[in-house]
């Protein structure tokens, strides 16, 4: 007989949100029901990620037909909708910005709420073909005083997130997420349908052995950046070099960096002044969460999360993790940005 003890008191999501609600006597509930809408969208792709290649669901946009002879779409078109219509149907968003959708979504009288979400429903999704982990990414802004839902609500800096979090799909669905007190991560129990609270308060160690970024742009870095990554690899006598892991693949590359520590980055470089991964709805969200788990975020210059976005698709370079690492990363940036 295992003597794992069997346990009959599980921390669902749902539950520990309204745990969260209740140490809030003004808490309304509506943050709740949208989470909820959120938890719908993610167990949707998850369910549709796992089959996606049995279902022939990769890659099809543009004219192929499916057996009942309509347009088919690619995964993440599919999931892009399943988010909007839940997050619309749920009554508490005004505003909402997708990776999927050039301009923001601005909810109709009768169905808009005090919150506005920015969200990629599927990060990655190139890598589905190749069985790679892939993830959906969102953050959530309160709508300003007085608002009904216009860009101004969610062109501020990430700080003034009130919820971060993402969903991997891979050989289960991992939810991490924070409501800005900690961290805690769930796994979809998929017999029963509830994301169940497996990770309780992440925390991320203060220094790793590991780096993420992309080598292949390295030949466009600038010099901070070349000397930055030079350290890791032939750091002086008697240290060992830190280990190279690059998934390609934000939700991927972030989780393992939030576990185990260490530095994920996509930088600026000569070919993409500003990097390549958005501030709203990869890099906020991340940096949020990475900051609530004891980690940091930094441009190379300045916090990550106190950057303004001009535009609701504006990208920012980012470097995020252990915060030794972060601060070794502002000490080289310092001597060639004074
Ligand atoms: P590269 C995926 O397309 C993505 O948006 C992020 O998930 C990932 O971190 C990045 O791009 C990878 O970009 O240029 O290294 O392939």
């Amino acid at each position: 007989m295992s003597d794992e003890k069997f346990t009959t008191d599980i921390i669902t999501l749902t539950r520990h949100v309204l745990d969260e609600q209740r140490k809030h006597k003004e808490a309304s509930g509506d943050l709740s029901i949208l989470l909820n809408a959120i938890q719908l969208g993610c167990k949707f792709v998850a369910t549709n990620v796992r089959k996606a290649r049995l279902l022939n669901l990769i890659g099809l946009a543009g004219g192929a037909q499916n057996f009942s002879g309509e347009e088919q779409k690619k995964l993440d078109v599919i999931s892009n909708d399943i988010f909007i219509n839940a997050l619309r149907s749920s009554g508490k968003v005004s505003v909402m910005v997708s990776e999927e959708n050039d301009e923001a979504i601005f909810v109709e009288e009768g169905l808009r709420g005090k919150y506005c979400v920015v969200f990629d429903p599927l990060d990655g999704s190139s890598n589905i073909d190749a069985g790679v982990n892939v993830g959906t990414i969102f953050g959530i802004y309160r709508v300003l005083k007085d608002s009904v839902g216009s860009v101004s609500d969610v062109l501020r800096p990430g700080r003034e997130m009130v919820v971060a979090g993402y969903c991997m799909y891979g050989s289960s669905a991992n939810m991490v997420i924070s409501l800005g007190d900690g961290v805690n991560g769930y796994t979809l129990d998929n017999s029963i349908g509830e994301f169940i609270l497996t990770h309780p308060n992440i925390q991320i160690p203060p220094r790793g052995k590991i780096y993420s970024v992309n080598e292949g742009n390295a030949k466009y870095w600038d010099e901070a950046c070349t000397e930055y990554f030079h350290s890791l690899k032939f750091p002086p006598e008697g240290k060992s070099p830190y280990s190279a892991r690059y998934i390609g693949s934000m939700v991927a590359d972030v989780h393992r960096t939030l576990l185990y520590g260490g530095i994920f980055s996509y930088p600026s470089d000569k070919k993409s002044k500003n990097g390549k991964l958005r501030m709203l709805y990869e890099c906020f969200p991340m940096a949020f969460l990475v900051e609530q788990a004891g980690g940091r975020a930094t441009t190379g210059t300045k916090r990550v999360l106190d950057v303004i976005p001009e535009s609701i698709h504006s990208r920012c370079p980012i470097f995020l993790g252990s915060k030794d690492d972060v601060e070794d990363v502002e000490k080289i940036f310092h001597k060639y940005n004074k």
